[in-house]
């Protein structure tokens, strides 16, 4: 048995490839897995929970709900892209929404979850976005509107981050590491893991003389599946989404 995380698969019917995968995964893990950790992006774009049926995603749901049914405790942070995923959504999959930032114990030792673009520092851009779109009055507003004016937002908004991406360099889109620094010291902590940066790596540093590990998670699109499974032993090991 293990603990799973994942992130950023960026579910959209657009790309039926990864879509089918992912939920060829849900399925394989159903009997190996005691909780599921998803930190962020699990969908490319989410207009409020009453549309996630026009963007065909009733298959993830059904799969994730099969998934707590078989008892996996399944737990939903929300990302810079899916950060309108409600009460519904989670109550229709038997999971629990997560705060970014969430510490849990594993095996004795306290681990800090985060989607990760918090750390992303450098990027002002992105933070001031950021600051937008979590205000709970923006929300609000925007959850008003008609469900096909809320998609073609969310259609310009996921553009307009496209072409951002574009033109910003590699280590502005990455985390700040005096940022990394600061969140693991103020949770007292000496392991993260994230997701966001779609550069799935280990890495190792030190926080005031000890040993410290950022572990970062891969995203769906491009082969980059990178997840982590804590197995038994409290062994935390990132591979490839494994069917
Ligand atoms: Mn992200």
């Amino acid at each position: 048995m293990g603990i799973y995380f994942l992130s950023d698969t960026h579910l959209s019917s657009n790309q039926p490839a990864v879509y089918d995968k992912f939920l060829r995964y849900l399925r394989s893990i159903r009997k190996k897995a005691d909780e599921l950790y998803i930190l962020g992006d699990l969908f490319d774009y989410w207009i409020g929970d009453d549309g996630s049926t026009l963007l065909g995603h009733s298959p993830t749901i059904e799969a994730l709900a099969e998934l707590s049914d078989a008892g996996v405790q399944v737990s939903v942070m929300h990302g810079n892209r899916d950060f309108l995923i409600g009460p519904e959504f989670i109550a229709e999959i038997g999971g629990t929404l997560i705060p970014d930032p969430t510490t849990i114990e594993l095996n004795g030792q306290t681990v800090l979850l985060m989607h990760g673009d918090s750390l992303c520092t450098d990027d002002v851009e992105h933070q001031r976005y950021r600051e937008v779109v979590l205000s709970p009055q923006w929300q609000e507003s925007i959850l008003k509107l008609p469900i096909s004016e809320r998609l073609n937002r969310a259609l310009d908004m996921r553009a307009t981050s496209e072409k951002n991406k574009q033109v910003k360099s590699q280590r502005l889109m990455d985390v700040n590491q005096q940022s990394v620094l600061q969140t693991m010291k103020q949770f007292g902590v000496k392991i993260l893991i994230h997701g966001h940066t779609h550069r799935p790596q280990i890495h190792h540093f030190e926080i005031d003389g000890c040993e410290a590990t950022r572990y970062v998670l891969g995203d769906w699109g491009r082969n980059n599946d990178a997840v982590i499974v804590v197995n038994s032993e409290g062994t935390i090991n990132l591979h490839h989404a494994e069917i």
